[in-house]
């Protein structure tokens, strides 16, 4: 199916907060039946890249009916083994004209900002969205950089010249505030990952996000 990219929320994976690849897969499904509206695979730790690059080929197929986009993290030869629909890239990964060469202009690239000076040295011309955080403190990520909080979120949002999404430590306590910035979206790991129930949280932080937008 004809993938879209719309940011409103955005599942970033992990296994370890999922119970393992089948738990990323079955975390998947269940998200997107309840209106999550793009997935990135993504781990902390370091995977045996064959079992990587079958978790990437499962999530695709999970995927294969729908409009929702799979992006794989950092990794552009999984992205391309699997024909993912994108990469994401941090600020310490592939430079982005270098993984546009790689992937093409057909495919989505996303990239991490965290500060007031990465964001002037965006490529605009080459990425299709940002990720804007973190936002909160967070235990998803090791290396996260100092929070931002949505103050300084907000004066990115003004600065941005393509689409963007906020992350870190977003959940149901705080997404309001966060989308009032003007942000087009949320990426969560934990508010969907670690819950009991994946489809009841993945519909609460929705309902959220469209009343703040309404
Ligand atoms: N990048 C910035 S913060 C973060 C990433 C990948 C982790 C977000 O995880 P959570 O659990 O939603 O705080
Ligand atoms: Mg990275």
């Amino acid at each position: 199916m004809q993938k879209q990219l719309d940011l409103t929320l955005y599942l970033v994976l992990d296994p370890v907060l999922c119970g393992g690849i089948a738990g990323m897969v079955q975390t998947t499904q269940l998200a997107v039946a309840n209106g999550v509206t793009a997935v990135q695979l993504r781990s902390e730790q370091a995977y045996d890249r064959r079992d990587w690059y079958q978790a990437a080929l499962a999530l695709k197929e999970v995927l294969a009916e729908t409009t929702v986009p799979l992006l794989i993290n950092d990794q552009v030869d999984v992205a391309m083994a699997v024909q993912a629909d994108g990469v994401h890239v941090g600020q310490s990964d592939l430079p982005v004209d270098v993984v546009r060469k790689l992937i093409g202009t057909e495919k989505l690239i996303g990239l991490s900002v965290s500060n007031a000076s990465q964001m002037q040295s965006v490529p605009w011309e080459q990425v299709d969205y940002l990720g804007i955080g973190p936002i909160y403190p967070t235990n998803s990520k090791s290396d996260a950089a100092p929070v931002l909080g949505v103050e300084q979120l907000q004066k990115l949002v003004q600065s941005k010249q393509c689409p963007a999404v906020a992350i870190g430590g977003i959940n149901r306590s705080n997404i309001t505030q966060v989308m009032q910035t003007g942000v087009d979206g949320v990426a969560v790991i934990s508010a969907i990952c670690a819950q009991p129930d994946v489809g009841a949280a993945t519909q609460q932080l929705l309902q959220q996000i469209r009343q703040a937008q309404s």
